[in-house]
């Protein structure tokens, strides 16, 4: 499959897998997962027709491991709006994390700390590569560095999702060390 097919799989699955299942007819469990066969109808339904090798591909290929396959089912591993319980174990963080963000929201980060937003959790990095191309998707990013270290001392828990995100409630001002 080519690069364009499979960013445009990703995409549609995410779309449904994370945000908005109802609009192609599909109900995600309580642990956000949806049977393969299932999916493939809905999306054949739709005139989106995916094989099942084609999907096995995106799982295994796409950059960001956002999907897991269990089992015949499948799932977004995090990014989720729609309430989904992922089963996450808290995990000890490395000692610090990166968040990639707008220039614009720095203001109201430095004031409020990060939030959760729209997601389940604020999504942290583990290298500062990566947080640069989260930021990029709005504009010129923004890298701040947390401290992680001293959050977990101050008990805040932090989950790590399949694909290596950094997942916690909450990142307070105290925590954000200057962007260097
Ligand atoms: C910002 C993508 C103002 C926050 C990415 C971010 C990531 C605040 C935006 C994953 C704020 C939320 C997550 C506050 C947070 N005031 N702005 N107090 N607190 N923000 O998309 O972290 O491709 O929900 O900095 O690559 O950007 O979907 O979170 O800019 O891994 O797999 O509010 O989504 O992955 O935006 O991205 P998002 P995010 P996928």
């Amino acid at each position: 499959m080519d690069e364009r097919r499979l960013v445009k799989v990703s995409k549609y699955l995410s779309r449904h897998l994370r945000h908005d299942p109802g609009r192609i007819g599909i109900e995600l469990d309580e642990h956000g997962w949806v049977e393969v066969d299932v999916l493939l109808k809905a999306l054949a339904d739709r005139n989106f027709h995916v094989t099942r090798e084609e999907l096995e591909e995106v799982v295994a290929l796409n950059d960001k491991q956002r999907f897991a396959v269990r089992d015949g089912r499948i799932r977004a591993n995090q990014g989720h709006t729609v309430d989904v319980d992922l089963d996450l174990t808290p995990a000890a963080p490395p000692p610090v994390l990166y968040h990639g963000t707008a220039g614009g929201f720095v203001p109201t980060i430095r004031e409020e700390g990060l939030k959760a937003m729209n997601r389940h959790h604020v999504h942290l990095s583990p290298d500062r590569e990566t947080a640069v191309k989260v930021g990029s998707r709005r504009g010129d990013p923004v890298v701040l560095v947390i401290d992680a270290a001293r959050m977990a001392g101050s008990g805040h828990t932090f989950y790590k999702s399949e694909n290596g995100v950094w997942l916690t409630d909450h990142v307070p001002a105290w925590a954000i060390m200057l962007p260097d």
